[in-house]
């Protein structure tokens, strides 16, 4: 578990709307007196800016996917220690846009590397912060890769095929039931507010 502030993560498909759900979090924790640190993955810090161009923008750069596994990992590491571990010592809300199980989901079902390697890496480089609560936002792939299309220029990993984005959905379904305790799948194919007013009773539920 979290030291002792709340960790919540989002995670989800590309264009599942992670994003404009984790900043409606904020604004709705905030509203009931939380202290909140809003993050994401990859890119927090110096280390993360470094990895976040080799990942995302250098295109002529292709990763080996062991490689690519690394970077995310050392990503990870370097956020928890350096973000994240101090805010939940502070006594934070955390809510994190992305973290270890966007790992699972795409290095080892989007990927195909071995699962149980990738398991272990991408909670390793978790230091032993592990989620209070995690968020799918489930949408079909298709659906997602839609509403990104419009915001001018995509990242390496969005220019993958459709068959990778949906193996790296159903990766996350495998992962919600494993661990129905932490995760919970929302349906994300509705209005940002309905949604938002979805996730907020689920947050207080699990976390109080
Ligand atoms: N990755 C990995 O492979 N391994 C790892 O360990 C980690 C990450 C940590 C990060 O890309 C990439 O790294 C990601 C996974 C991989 N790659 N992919 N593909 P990123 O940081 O550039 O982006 P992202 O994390 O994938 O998220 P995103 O593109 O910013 O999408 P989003 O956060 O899910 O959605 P959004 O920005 O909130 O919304 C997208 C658009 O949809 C925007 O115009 C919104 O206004 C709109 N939107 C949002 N919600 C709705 C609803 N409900 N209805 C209609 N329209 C909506």
């Amino acid at each position: 578990m979290s030291e002792s502030g709340i960790f919540i993560t989002l995670e989800g498909i590309e264009g599942c709307g992670k994003t404009t759900q984790s900043l409606a979090l904020k604004d709705f924790l905030e509203s009931k007196d939380c202290k909140v640190t809003h993050t994401q993955e990859p890119g927090w810090g110096v280390l993360g800016k470094y990895t976040r161009k080799m990942l995302l923008d250098e295109k002529e750069l292709r990763l080996e996917p062991f490689a690519e596994l690394c970077l995310f990992c050392a990503d990870r590491a370097q956020h928890v220690r350096g973000l994240i571990k101090p805010s939940l010592e502070e006594g934070h809300t955390v809510v994190c846009d992305r973290f270890s199980d966007s790992t699972v989901a795409y290095q080892g079902y989007g990927r195909g590397l071995n699962l149980d390697l990738v398991e272990k890496m991408a909670w390793a480089a978790a230091l032993g912060v592990i989620p209070d609560l995690t968020i799918i936002l489930d949408l079909p792939a298709e659906a997602g890769l839609e509403r990104i299309k419009d915001r001018g220029g995509t990242t390496k990993i969005d220019e993958e095929s459709i068959e990778f984005h949906t193996r790296v959905r159903e990766g996350f379904y495998k992962i919600a039931e494993s661990e129905p305790k932490r995760v919970v799948v929302v349906g994300a194919d509705k209005p940002i507010d309905e949604l938002a007013a979805e996730i907020a009773p689920i947050v207080m539920k699990r976390v109080g």
